[in-house]
């Protein structure tokens, strides 16, 4: 054993022996208790980031520490292939993207396993890799035989000069971001999967997520966005349609003055024809982004239709106009307008100078005063004939009533949540198992024929998508004529159901295994970045309910428990040139001076310019603020980032990197092995015999198993690394002092060295891995069992007791826990700082609780 901590020689050994004896290799054991950790697999980028190494940083701690539970732990680790970052990447290196991929993922691989994470490789998965296409493909011929996927005409960004689909990431201000050309909303026949058939349960299944950060359910039920209300029916003045709205405040339909309906409302069509003001809005409306967000901030305008509604309850006649503001496909597309009770409605009314009427008016307060408008609140209703008087609840079921009496209303409920458009205008991604024959039918490829793989290719062309070309979109199905699908899946589509294929990755016959699945799922712990609070979170929990009514799962929910980890920052610096522009200095570059608080006085480059502090903040290209977990690995070894990543902060929180934290989790590590060095056993210790230990020694035990209980509490339960780890490094510290005199000193110190080793082993797996053996540590640790808490050793622990007199604080005193009332009253009276109150009389009344509290009331 080296005296020195060499990370460099201890951690590629640990890892070659992992590898060779296939340690983290998982089955299926009926009679242990599994455990399944996972956390999101990367997109292979080609380097693994600081977010990526602190959430498999995490994963690893959990996986670890439940296998040291004695759990059966499947920990897998895969690769979300698909994507566009793969196409841009291989135009402009003019290769594939396919090669581009499989290089990426060589070299991430290299990069984690240089951290040490315990995965089992033999379930790796590559999202496009034919064996997982195949099984996707299958999904989703099932999903259309169920009626859960279809096709429709839909919106899409479209740039005319580059004659392609853009992601709403690549529309900048309005414009392609490659040629700066206005883009145009174009309407592509696409495929979609029903999810809002699943809203009901997607919502009320969150319920049962107890699990699961509260932030994230409140996102997800805002996502769904179920909404109760009612559907009035309108007709429209000499014409044979009638205009449906959708409202949560039928108690206001009194005074709706307007109908508001979206430019895309099949009303307005045949206007538009005939009146040149109407199709001039209605072609600004569509270069519009329709986002609701956008909405939302947008001026509300607006063109008079020139067609009156007929008021369901007055009969009067209202104007329809025709606004930017109603989202095309929410309810009908149509919306009621009351002015004096909707912001979004006052706003417009004021600007066409349209009829204000209010009807609602504060519940308490001067009734005969108006309220000030828009007044938003409920109340009671004004202004409205036999109405008048009553309250939300019963001017709703009064209005429901008269209406669903006329047919001209009923209860329903809408929901935020869209279907699921999956189409994407790509090339590097799942080809779509879908073709249409000759006669115009849409129909799934027969299953023999999946896996339908890309046509390969050598390079990719910016303009000359493959999946373009007659050689791929004229095909034979049963040796008939067939055109191709043009477009491929969303990746979020692979992302939906990678958790349950690890579970029979190499299965070749069916998609999922039912066995397998039974085995392992649900997940019990998934890790992950907030960013996936929605999309990814309820797609997945979407195809999991899918999954178990095809019956190939049996749980309603994919994950019992999940993390979502903060994010990485890192301080900033720039420097401004003579022309004005910012150049982002990387920190690794900056040599900074603090003050005593640790604020930076002072920072230059290498070449000595002056650099400004910008703070700081999330690790990015744009700030060149990213620090290289490999370069840091190297510098430090895994252990280190790993120590750091887990110690600097509470895993939910963000986390500032900062070069000082790391070199003090390195020395402590370097702490550790000199301890463990200096008492390492040449001999077998004489075993410790707990009976006649010293009080010195008692104590010493005492901090070693209150270490252990707390940390097996913060680990396992609060998952609050960092506090578990400060609790070690107090432990370690009081080692370095303890005696080394007697057998009973040794045995003990072995006892408390071998218990920190297994308690880090989570955390620092490879410096733990090699100290166990020469602490004489049994077998491999890899197989040990986690520390049990000796509670007897606990007994008698000190305490702090506060002594109150007559109700105040006055002292507090340590004792032992167990302390009796008299023993209390004892210590009490002996404290000097409690002489002068118990001089004041005879102590009349004594409230004692054991080892925490004593009242003393004198008088
Ligand atoms: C009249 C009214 C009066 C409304 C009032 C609100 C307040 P949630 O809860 O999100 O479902 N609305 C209905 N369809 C719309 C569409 N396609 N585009 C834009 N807005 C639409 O919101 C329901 C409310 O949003 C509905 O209730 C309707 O305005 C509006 F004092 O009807 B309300």
């Amino acid at each position: 054993m080296q005296p020195h901590y060499l990370p460099h020689e201890i951690e590629p050994a640990v890892q070659q022996h992992w590898e060779q004896q296939d340690t983290f290799k998982v089955t299926e054991q009926a009679d242990k208790e599994k455990f399944y950790c996972l956390a999101m697999f990367p997109y292979p980028s080609g380097q693994l980031h600081m977010g990526h190494v602190r959430n498999y940083t995490l994963g690893d701690a959990i996986a670890r520490y439940q296998r040291l539970q004695g759990k059966n732990v499947l920990y897998p680790m895969g690769w979300d292939a698909f994507g566009l970052p793969a196409e841009n990447a291989a135009i402009q290196h003019r290769t594939d993207p396919a090669t581009w991929t499989a290089a990426n993922i060589a070299s991430m691989k290299t990069q984690l396993k240089l951290l040490g994470f315990s995965y089992d490789w033999d379930r790796e998965i590559t999202t496009c890799d034919p064996g997982y296409t195949q099984w996707e493909q299958w999904l989703f011929i099932q999903l259309y035989q169920q009626g859960l996927a279809y096709k429709k005409m839909s919106q899409v960004n479209w740039c005319p000069q580059d004659q392609t689909v853009l992601a709403n990431e690549q529309v900048v201000e309005g414009c392609c971001w490659r040629c700066d050309t206005p883009v145009v909303q174009k309407a592509l026949s696409q495929w979609f999967i029903k999810i809002t058939a699943y809203a009901d349960q997607l919502l009320d299944d969150l319920e049962t997520l107890t699990g699961w950060p509260e932030q994230v359910k409140s996102m997800q039920r805002h996502w769904i966005g179920r909404s109760v209300g009612l559907e009035i029916d309108f007709k429209v003045h000499d014409h044979s349609e009638q205009l449906t709205v959708y409202t949560t405040r039928p108690d206001t339909l009194p005074g709706v003055t307007y109908l508001a309906i979206a430019a895309a409302h099949p009303l307005v069509a045949p206007l538009a024809n005939t009146n040149p003001t109407i199709a001039a809005f209605v072609q600004q409306c569509q270069q519009l982004k329709t986002a609701e967000a956008t909405l939302a901030t947008l001026e509300k305008q607006g063109v008079n239709s020139g067609l009156h509604a007929i008021h369901p309850l007055s009969g009067a006649l209202i104007p329809i106009w025709i606004t930017n503001f109603v989202i095309s496909d929410y309810g009908s597309g149509a919306v009621m307008a009351v002015p004096a009770h909707d912001q979004r409605d006052y706003q417009f009314a004021v600007n066409y100078q349209l009829p204000i009427q209010c009807v609602i008016r504060p519940l308490t307060g001067d009734l005969t005063a108006p309220p000030v408008l828009p007044y938003l609140e409920k109340g009671l209703l004004c202004h409205a004939g036999a109405l008048n008087g009553l309250n939300f609840e019963q001017a709703c079921q009064a209005i429901t009533e008269q209406l669903q009496q006329s047919r001209q209303g009923r209860p329903t409920v809408h929901y935020r949540l869209r279907d699921w458009g999956v189409s994407r205008q790509r090339y590097w991604g799942t080809p779509i198992p879908m073709v249409t024959d000759a006669t115009g039918n849409t129909r799934p490829l027969p299953l023999e024929q999946l896996p339908l793989c890309l046509p390969s290719i050598s390079r990719l062309d910016e303009h000359n998508n493959p999946l373009k070309q007659p050689a791929w979109i004229n095909t034979l199905v049963d040796g008939l004529p067939a055109q191709s699908e043009s477009d491929t899946f969303d990746t979020f589509l692979q992302s939906s159901w990678y958790y349950a294929r690890y579970t029979c990755p190499q299965a070749t016959d069916r998609m999922l295994d039912p066995q397998s699945t039974a085995y392992w799922l649900p997940v019990d712990h998934y890790i992950g970045g907030i960013e996936h609070a929605t999309m990814h979170l309820i797609y997945f929990r979407f195809l999991h309910k899918v999954l178990r009514d095809l019956g190939l799962v049996h749980t309603d929910e994919p994950v019992k428990r999940l993390l979502c980890q903060g994010m990485v920052l890192a301080e900033a610096f720039y420097y401004v040139d003579s022309t004005g522009k910012r150049h982002w200095i990387s920190p690794s570059e900056v040599t900074v001076q603090r003050d005593q608080s640790g604020a930076i006085t002072q920072a230059i480059d290498c070449s000595g310019q002056l650099l400004i502090p910008a703070g700081m903040s999330k690790m990015s290209k744009s700030k060149n603020n990213g620090i290289d977990p490999q370069q840091m690995v190297e510098r430090y070894g895994a252990d280190t980032v790993r120590l750091f990543m887990l110690f600097a902060a509470p895993p939910e929180l963000t986390l500032e990197w900062q070069e000082s934290g790391v070199e003090g989790a390195h020395r402590f590590l370097k702490r550790l092995w000199k301890l463990a060095y200096e008492r390492r056993s040449h001999k077998p210790l004489a075993p410790l015999d707990c009976a006649t230990l010293t009080e010195p020694q008692k104590q010493l035990r005492r901090l070693l198993h209150q270490t252990i209980l707390r940390v097996t509490d913060d680990i396992g339960r609060r998952q609050s690394f960092n506090t578990a780890i400060a609790a070690m490094m107090t432990l370690v510290k009081s080692l370095m002092a303890a005696p080394t005199a007697t057998a009973q000193d040794q045995a003990l110190l072995q006892e408390a060295l071998l218990a920190v080793v297994v308690m880090l082993y989570p955390i620092t797996p490879h410096i733990s891995f090699t100290l166990w053996p020469l602490l004489g540590g049994q077998g491999d640790l890899d197989s040990a069992t986690w520390p049990a808490v000796d509670h007897g050793a606990l007994l008698n622990a000190p305490v702090t007791l506060a002594v109150q007199i007559n109700g105040k604080l006055r002292a507090t005193i340590t004792v032992e826990a167990t302390i009796d009332e008299t023993t209390a009253i004892t210590l009490a009276q002996q404290h000097p700082a409690l002489q002068k109150y118990l001089q004041q009389g005879a102590i009349q009344r004594v409230i004692y609780r054991s080892g925490r509290l004593l009242n003393l009331v004198v008088g």
